[in-house]
């Protein structure tokens, strides 16, 4: 199993600033997190930042020809506002996880509004960094688990 991980606008910051509300973990550690995950799951991973809309959504459009069986994804200040980012995780139709590290649910009333929670598979909202590692371990539960 493949699977891409996208984070969006200022995630590169992690660690550094505003970290009453994000926590100390740094994207770079985030990242070393999910891949140690990956590797006892056995799934490939790729991880990308981006603070450009188009770059993420290049990104997106990759999933087809680099066989991406899903995605997880926190488009950051993008949650709130692109179209364009939704349309691509809907023209590529893979399966996809939303995650925020805050709980969106309770902060501003303008975070609280997501366009892409309702195409995701599931959102999780709040638990810091573990929601990338719960995010990739849902992939794997639903689409790339082998049974039998
Ligand atoms: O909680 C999340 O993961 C967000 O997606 C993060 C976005 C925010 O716009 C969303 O509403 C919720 C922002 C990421 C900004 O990250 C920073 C990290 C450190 C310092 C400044 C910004």
């Amino acid at each position: 199993m493949k699977v891409l991980v996208i984070n969006g606008p200022n995630l590169n910051m992690l660690g550094k600033r505003e970290v009453g509300i994000y926590g100390n973990t740094t994207l770079g550690e985030i990242e070393t997190l999910v891949r140690k995950r990956a590797l006892e799951l056995g799934v490939e991973v790729e991880l990308f930042q981006s603070n450009h809309e188009g770059q993420i959504i290049d990104e997106i459009h990759s999933a087809l020809k680099e066989d991406i069986d899903g995605i997880v994804i926190n488009p950051g200040g993008y949650t709130h506002t692109s179209v364009a980012i939704r349309d691509a995780l809907l023209s590529v139709d893979r399966p996809f996880i939303e995650i925020h590290i805050s709980n969106i649910a309770n902060r501003e009333t303008f975070r609280q509004e997501s366009l892409f929670s309702d195409i995701a598979i599931g959102t999780i909202s709040g638990l810091g960094p573990l929601g990338y590692v719960f995010g990739l371990e849902a992939l794997w539960e639903l689409y790339g688990k082998k049974t039998g």
